[in-house]
């Protein structure tokens, strides 16, 4: 049942945001606050772009996988324009560094790796430091980074769900740096599937000092899709992004409609991932529970591994879909 008075039908057939969540939504904003809101997002450093890249390359992730029947997808990235003539990665670049040993394969591995502990090479960070194991599965894709230095990366970016382990020689304070990605088809739009489906993200990690994925880190969003209007993402007297109030159903998501889908590009500062960085403006993670975050096998299989370690994103894990998450640890 459409909810819209006669007086705002015209307002709701413009904005096609009239469905049955219509009756909480906001007001319209006026003109000059999405002139305002449009002119914070720019002073906050974000970029616009409309509809997807034409076409993309492989994303130094798999192009099939040695078992028919797997669902797979491939992981490629395309380039979108902003408005003001900027080019962007989409959904993201990927480092070219080593990938990680398999803990979860059915791709290119045959599914459950018992052995993976005797296969870990140790990447040398601080030769004085100590050494320690990260697991990790993400929906869908990661890059760790320990002390500024890149560790390791997820073999599959895209589809199957998979789980990696990477042994690190570091010494504290440790900052461990996540970079994740909910990947997607349609690039640029953040959808998948030929239903344009809004896929969701989300990531655990477990580290053998005992450290593990939770709220006490820090999580922000650097590319947000897709959306109707750009201008529903608040930013923070510090600069924070918070798309949470952004609709996860936005009327653009459609075949139909997607060329018409905007996406919100903020750049990934150089040193983000060094201890020195100041992430002081940035959110602190959000927990998901397990409905939310529906892990599949290649976590399931392995949970006791995981401990108690958490499932974390930004606060959007639908349309949030480029999050970088770090913490410090001082001792263990
Ligand atoms: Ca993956
Ligand atoms: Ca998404
Ligand atoms: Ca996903």
């Amino acid at each position: 049942m459409k909810t819209c008075t006669a007086l705002a039908f015209a307002i709701c057939t413009v904005l096609s945001a009239c469905g049955d969540s219509a009756a909480q939504a906001p007001q319209p904003a006026s003109a000059s606050e999405l002139a305002a809101a449009r002119q914070a997002i720019a002073a906050a450093g974000g970029h616009v772009s409309t509809g997807a890249a034409a076409s993309g390359v492989n994303a130094s992730s798999p192009t099939k996988c040695n078992a028919p029947g797997t669902q797979f997808a491939e992981a490629r990235v395309g380039a979108v324009a902003d408005d003001q003539g900027g080019t962007w990665a989409a959904p993201a670049a990927v480092h070219p560094g080593d990938t990680g040993t398999d803990l979860f394969n059915d791709c290119t591995g045959s599914g459950l790796n018992a052995s993976y502990a005797a296969q870990l090479h140790t990447v040398v960070i601080d030769p004085d430091g100590v050494d320690i194991t990260a697991l990790i599965h993400a929906d869908n894709y990661f890059e760790l980074y320990v002390n500024g230095t890149f560790v390791c990366r997820d073999p599959i970016a895209f589809t199957p769900f998979n789980s990696t382990a990477c042994r690190f020689r570091a010494k504290y304070p440790v900052t461990y740096a996540l970079r994740a990605v909910d990947w997607e088809e349609h690039l640029g739009v953040g959808m998948e599937y030929e239903r344009y489906n809004v896929g969701d993200g989300g990531i655990v990690a477990h580290f053998s000092d005992g450290t593990t994925t939770d709220e006490s880190w820090k999580a922000e969003t650097f590319y947000v899709a897709p959306l109707d209007n750009p201008t529903c993402m608040k930013i923070g007297a510090l600069g924070a992004r918070d798309s949470s109030t952004c609709s996860i159903k936005p009327a653009c998501a459609t075949r139909a409609r997607a060329a018409t889908c905007q996406a919100l590009h903020f750049a990934e500062p150089a040193d983000w991932a060094a201890p020195a960085f100041n992430d002081a403006s940035w959110p602190a993670a959000t927990v998901y529970t397990r409905a939310q975050f529906g892990p599949k096998e290649a976590y399931t299989r392995l949970e006791s591994e995981f401990g108690d370690a958490r499932f974390v994103w930004s606060r959007n894990i639908k349309i949030d879909n480029l999050v970088l998450l770090r913490k410090t640890v001082a001792n263990r």
